[in-house]
């Protein structure tokens, strides 16, 4: 069988004055925790080192580019100074991750090189020592000034980074499960999107506010995703950037709201896991973070669109499931043949401004 075990590593709050290292010490011990049952995959949640920096407005340069890994073609985000040793943990437990961080990105290692800021994520090879792919958000959500009333939760991800320019590249991963390619033959020089071995899995990353966007998961289907990686930090309570009340006379209730944003996460990853025939795993950092409540909702989506396995708490906790990859053949070969039920001459539209 094709069977991958895999761990939603949810996170609780990480405040803003916690330094990086307590963030690290929790992240290992769920590592830890995941090589002790077996796991194979660890997920973590977006920007997962830090507290959710885009709700404050940081005029502070210091400040904000302290929440940055910088990352340059000689430094991979595995390289860099404040992460090294999570990744180093991953490895000699030989643990595959998905990880959300800042990057900072400088495209050459002179001194001079400009700097771009991403939402990215990782994903991380323990067996190989290596970042098989790299992720950066497409979708940005929120504004690039901040609002001005006192106290607002701020979502200043437009602000803070530019939009995600690697497109969705699905990627295989190997020595994952029965039939995949063994180390030992992989071909440093073979591309990650390209078939590798004929069982390896067919993985794709999505970054939080992407999962409520179809297009995305699209592009990954039209691949033959088998596996949907996406973390997230959503606010339980944003009237000004969440929800459908805009036009309510009574505005929903901090608890109406969280329930509503809870029941949006869950349709997202629900509806596109079925609709692209792929399992995900959905993972939130959680709990109140800097005073503002982000939502749990993690969990583990199968491709018919059923949560097979779920979150319990709002804090560091690891959500453990075997996923058989053989189950999404079913829907990729009937319902979703994207072959020959696809009608590419009536989506003209999609492509459209
Ligand atoms: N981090 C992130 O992308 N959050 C968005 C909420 C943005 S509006 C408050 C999300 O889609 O969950």
């Amino acid at each position: 069988p094709r069977t991958i075990r895999v761990a939603a590593a949810q996170l609780g709050p990480i405040q803003r004055s916690e330094p990086r290292q307590n963030a690290l010490t929790r992240m290992c011990a769920l590592l830890d925790k995941a090589a002790s049952d077996s796991v194979r995959l660890v997920v973590f949640p977006e920007l997962a080192f830090t507290t959710f920096f885009p709700r404050h407005y940081i005029p502070d340069n210091k400040e904000l580019h302290g929440y940055f890994e910088l990352e340059t073609p000689a430094l991979p985000i595995n390289e860099s100074p404040n992460v090294k040793p999570f990744f180093a943990h991953a490895e000699s437990l030989g643990l595959d991750v998905y990880v959300g961080y800042a990057e900072a990105w400088k495209h050459d290692d002179g001194s001079q090189a400009e700097t771009t800021y991403y939402n990215s994520a990782a994903y991380f090879s323990g067996r190989l020592g290596k970042v098989l792919q790299k992720y950066r958000k497409v979708h940005l959500p929120g504004v690039v000034e901040p609002f001005p009333e006192p106290g607002a939760t701020q979502q200043l991800e437009k602000r803070y980074f530019k939009n995600g320019d690697l497109g969705f590249p699905a990627f295989r991963v190997p020595d994952a499960v029965e039939g995949s390619l063994k180390l030992s033959e992989v071909n440093n020089n073979t591309p990650a999107t390209e078939a590798r071995g004929k069982g390896d899995p067919i993985v794709g990353m999505l970054i939080c506010n992407d999962r409520r966007w179809p297009e995305g998961w699209r592009s990954y289907g039209l691949q033959g995703v088998e596996l949907v990686l996406c973390g997230y930090n959503t606010t339980a309570y944003a009237p000004q950037l969440l929800g459908s009340d805009l036009h309510q006379q009574q505005p929903l209730t901090r608890e109406e709201a969280e329930k509503e944003i809870l029941y949006h996460n869950r349709l997202c990853v629900t509806s596109n896991s079925y609709m692209n025939s792929c399992f995900s795993v959905n993972v939130g950092k959680a709990g109140n973070e800097d005073g503002h409540d982000l939502i749990s909702g993690t969990c583990i989506v199968d491709p018919k669109g059923y949560v097979i396995a779920e979150a319990k708490t709002k804090e560091d906790e690891l959500v453990v499931v075997e996923l058989d990859l053989a189950a999404c053949q079913a829907g990729k070969a009937k319902t979703f043949d994207f072959g020959r039920h696809r009608r590419l001459e009536s989506y003209g539209l999609l492509l459209e401004r």
